[in-house]
């Protein structure tokens, strides 16, 4: 029995003019809550300290700059750093980074017990557009402010368990939770920022969305046998609302904990990262299992080759 007390700090709305010490002191509020529940791990939303800024356009990319942050820690998040330290609790948040040479990636860390950066995740499928586009109800511009990511997909070992990252639309994407998979992991955190309706499909609403997010969630905690624990960023941030559904799946793929507001929320779950190893000794052992002579295409392609 491996257990960790995990946290789902999901965070409602974030107005353009929210200012980024707000956002934290509402962060550290819901860290409090955890510490009061002796949790060992907290995590955030995608691009937690700051609206959904992809939704707005500029001309000029340089102007987005005021999303971004140029050092991890910094002023602003160093009250969690100190704070997480303080109650011996590791934490996971999003955020977007702007690098000494000039990227920008929309970024996650992994935060240990003792305020280490443990782990660093940099998104790597981006949706959405890199022009303005006006056929859209809205704008989704991640293409236009962030890089896809360079680090891969990877795995870190931290107090005891091996943890992953991903962010937000990378849980769509089933290569993203094989690739961690073959890597052992035993809990995916991430974070996400999704519009309750579709900008190119009226009629889409938030059941069919978040019944997409939930099907990607436990598709992959199960055929990675894999703990996952996602967290929205929710409600109406200047008029575009963003739907809640912040999940805790077990590694059989069943959602154990799901939040119940598009407000600031905080769900907990105990995690025994034990529980994977059924699934990975038996029907997702890959060395017993997995037939790669067959799978060339995957890595081999990239769009669709359809036959004469
Ligand atoms: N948001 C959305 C997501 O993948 C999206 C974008 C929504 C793409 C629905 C496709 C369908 O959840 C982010 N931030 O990736």
């Amino acid at each position: 029995m491996r257990n960790v007390r995990i946290a789902a700090a999901q965070l409602g709305p974030i107005q353009k003019a929210d200012r980024r010490q707000a956002v934290v002191a509402r962060m550290l509020d819901l860290m409090e809550q955890a510490a009061a529940l002796k949790v060992g791990l907290i995590v955030y939303p995608e691009l937690a300290l700051t609206t959904f800024f992809p939704r707005w356009y500029h001309e000029d990319v340089g102007d987005a700059d005021i999303w971004f942050e140029r050092e991890m820690p910094n002023a602003a998040t160093a009250p969690l750093f100190a704070r997480a330290k303080q109650h011996g609790m590791a934490m996971s948040f999003g955020y977007a980074e702007l690098t000494p040479d000039g990227h920008r990636f929309n970024a996650s860390i992994l935060v240990d017990k003792a305020g280490g950066i443990a782990g660093k995740y940099r998104k790597v499928h981006l949706p959405g557009h890199a022009e303005l586009d006006e056929a859209r109800a809205f704008q989704h511009l991640e293409k236009r402010y962030f890089e896809p990511g360079d680090l891969g997909f990877p795995v870190f070992r931290m107090h005891g368990g091996i943890y992953g990252m991903c962010i937000c639309n990378d849980r769509r994407w089933p290569e993203t939770w094989r690739v961690l998979g073959l890597q052992g992991v035993e809990m995916v955190v991430l974070g996400f920022n999704t519009p309750s309706v579709n900008s190119q499909k009226s009629g889409e609403g938030p059941e069919t969305r978040i019944f997409h997010h939930k099907l990607s969630l436990q598709a992959g905690a199960y055929q990675n046998s894999t703990w996952v624990v996602a967290v929205a960023k929710a409600g109406v941030e200047d008029g575009h609302p963003l739907f809640g559904a912040s999940c805790i799946v077990d590694p059989d793929g069943r959602i154990v904990a799901e939040s119940a507001t598009e407000a600031d929320e905080l769900i907990v779950h105990d995690c025994d990262l034990d529980a994977t190893r059924f699934g990975k000794e038996t029907i997702f052992d890959f060395k017993r299992h997995r037939r790669v002579e067959h799978y060339g295409r995957i890595t081999g392609q990239v769009g669709v080759e359809v036959p004469e």
